[in-house]
């Protein structure tokens, strides 16, 4: 059940130090949400440690405050409260590190994802929400917080890239309410086109190529998948952020319904993107190997080995595609 904004409001007004996480393989939302909300919570002179267990990629630090984030290795401060941002459940902000610190401790849950497991001790789950970001501008209003550059710039970046530059279908009215008062607060849009859209990495554009050299169909050229296998990632060199938005390829062809992505990693895992139109429900396939996310997007990741794990995916992606 979903507490209300002013509750969670209330509960971070009484917290003194407070920490704020997101997701592993930190995306624009999670990162733009953490910043958002820690950078605003210290204006209020609260102690806060915005930390995540992974590195925050290359071409998110031109955000004011990305450099605060710390790894869970460095936290110093025992928090009073703890606010996961953008995570389906508790796992999703790492492994190690975090179920100690959530024991005996007041934990508040604010995500966009409908697969949310409300594990919080409050929890406020909108999945209508297009990003948590958008959360974060309705709890700061009902904090009072006026809005700097810097934090308007974080959540205009997570809002930017969970809607894909407001093109999917979970951009509503609201979304483009809440991305005009950003605005109005100072984000520098062009600098944020430039950082976002025309910074990539020619390791970027390497695993594009060899994506599309890769693509392949299934169900009559209704679902298009391909694959990165890992002797391909070290080839180029290229870490996991260079292959991001490389599952937008598949789904962008005409005709294709559902689009894949299946990406080895050094340890064997295979992690899979998922993308459909407005017609199916990829969160649904996601569900079944232990991923999630949202109707038109979601991941999960496998054991492999990559062509088994491919076999697994498609195979239920048929399946999921006859029934519906
Ligand atoms: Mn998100």
């Amino acid at each position: 059940m979903n507490n209300n904004l002013s509750k969670i409001a209330e509960v971070i007004k009484q917290a003194r130090s407070i920490l704020i996480t997101a997701h592993v393989f930190p995306d624009g939302d999670s990162i733009g949400s953490v910043l958002g909300l820690g950078l605003a919570l210290e204006s209020f002179g609260k102690k806060v440690s915005m930390v995540m267990q992974d590195k925050v990629p290359q071409m998110y630090l031109f955000l004011k405050g990305s450099e605060k984030i710390i790894t869970p290795q460095e936290i110093s401060a025992q928090p009073d409260l703890i606010v996961f941002l953008d995570c389906g459940d508790i796992s999703r902000a790492g492994e190690d590190w975090i179920d100690s610190l959530v024991r005996d401790r007041t934990v508040i849950n604010i995500d966009h994802h409908v697969s949310n497991e409300y594990f919080g001790t409050l929890n406020y789950v909108d999945a209508h929400a297009a990003a948590t970001a958008e959360i974060i501008y309705s709890l700061l209003s009902e904090l009072d917080c006026s809005l700097t550059k810097e934090v308007a710039s974080a959540l205009y970046t997570g809002i930017v890239m969970d809607t894909g530059s407001f093109q999917y279908q979970n951009t509503t009215p609201g979304t483009l309410k809440i991305a005009a008062s950003l605005l109005e607060n100072g984000v520098d849009l062009s600098a944020i086109r430039e950082y976002l859209y025309q910074n990539k990495s020619i390791k970027n554009l390497r695993l594009i190529a060899a994506a599309i050299e890769n693509l392949n169909f299934a169900a009559g050229g209704k679902i298009a998948w391909t694959y990165l296998d890992y002797k391909t990632m070290e080839k180029y060199q290229a870490l996991s952020e260079h292959s991001e938005g490389i599952v937008n390829y598949p789904i962008s062809l005409e005709n294709v319904e559902i689009g894949l992505l299946f990406r080895e990693t050094e340890n064997g895992t295979v992690k899979v993107g998922l993308r459909s139109r407005a017609r199916f429900d990829v969160n649904r396939i996601a569900l079944l190997f232990g991923g999630g996310g949202h109707q038109q997007a979601a991941g999960c990741t496998l054991a492999g080995p990559l062509e088994e794990a491919i076999k697994q995916v498609i195979g239920k992606t048929l399946s999921i595609m006859e029934e519906e």
